[in-house]
């Protein structure tokens, strides 16, 4: 495997971080998970964006710039020889000292891992999935803003140990206020007669993949709300749907021990899903344009 270290295409084995990296040291630094289809990389420019916002939110200067890193993502799948891939990149603070204060990281770094890659969820696109509503509440936007994808995922892990406890496929966060925020890895929708709701999200990652599934369903014609939500509007949804850029479009069928709707992924969700595919087969940003 090659992997893209600043700069370099190295080996798996030789692309090393320092252990004075404050992306482990604290946590310090911003990732993206971004998917190639068939050779194409789906929304690649607003996973780029995305990166670099959630770094200027925290203070990281790249080393590279967005075109540098759109490169050296197409060359590492090409290097790699993938072209159906879930890509990696990463900034971190860099190295410093023990101390916490990014003054003396004086340079980020940036990476590329890219691994080949299928269905996140195997048969539970079929099946539904499960999910527990976790106690642990969703960081709050004056305290760590959902929307900055930072290494610092101690958060959604907390959430997704609950869950798997508690014998969920996933975890549902709430936030400090009591509205649903979003999955540990995906945003969330509910459908109910025939509409679909979805949380603002300020309490949550402005998903990729939640712009894509918002544009598919007003092209279909059917009315989606932004609006607050809370566990009343869960437990009583005719259908509940996640997506993200790992999950895709995927249907949860039970949430705490509550049927959803007809317990079985219900046809809003067919129609996204479905239409979800169409679009990553057709869109994408080609690895091999130069
Ligand atoms: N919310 C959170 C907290 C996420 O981490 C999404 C929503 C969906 O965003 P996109 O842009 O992908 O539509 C994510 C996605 C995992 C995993 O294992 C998921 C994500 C990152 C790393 C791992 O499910 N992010």
């Amino acid at each position: 495997m090659i992997i893209y270290l600043d700069g370099k295409y190295l080996p798996d084995d030789q692309a090393r971080i320092s252990v004075f990296d404050h992306g482990l040291l604290y946590g310090d630094g911003v990732f993206e998970g971004i998917r190639a289809y068939n050779g194409k990389i789906f929304r690649l420019k607003e996973h780029i964006d995305r990166l670099y916002d959630s770094a200027k939110t925290i203070d990281i200067k790249p080393t590279i710039s967005k075109e540098e890193m759109t490169e050296a993502i197409c060359e590492t799948l090409r290097r790699n020889n993938l072209k159906d891939a879930y890509i990696r990149p990463i900034i971190t603070r860099g190295v410093g000292d023990l101390g916490l204060d990014p003054r003396k990281c004086l340079k980020s770094s940036a990476l590329v891992i890219a691994v080949s890659w299928g269905a996140m969820y195997g048969d539970l696109y079929e099946k539904g999935l499960k999910a527990i509503t976790v106690s642990v509440r969703r960081n709050p936007a004056e305290c760590l803003p959902p929307n900055v994808k930072s290494l610092n995922y101690l958060n959604n892990i907390l959430a997704k140990i609950e869950a798997n406890y508690k014998g969920g496929d996933e975890a549902i966060f709430f936030d400090t206020n009591g509205y649903i925020s979003e999955g540990s890895g995906d945003n969330l929708y509910i459908v109910k007669n025939g509409e679909i709701i979805t949380p603002p999200t300020l309490n949550n990652l402005r998903g990729v993949t939640r712009l894509v599934v918002l544009e598919i369903a007003k092209s279909l014609g059917i009315t989606v709300k932004e609006q607050n939500l809370g566990y009343f509007d869960l437990y009583t949804a005719d259908e509940l749907i996640c997506s993200g850029t790992a999950a895709e479009v995927a249907p949860i069928t039970w949430v705490d021990g509550r049927t959803i709707g007809s317990g079985k992924p219900g046809p809003v969700f067919r129609q996204l899903a479905s239409a979800y595919k169409a679009v990553t087969e057709k869109e994408g940003y080609p690895i091999d344009k130069k």
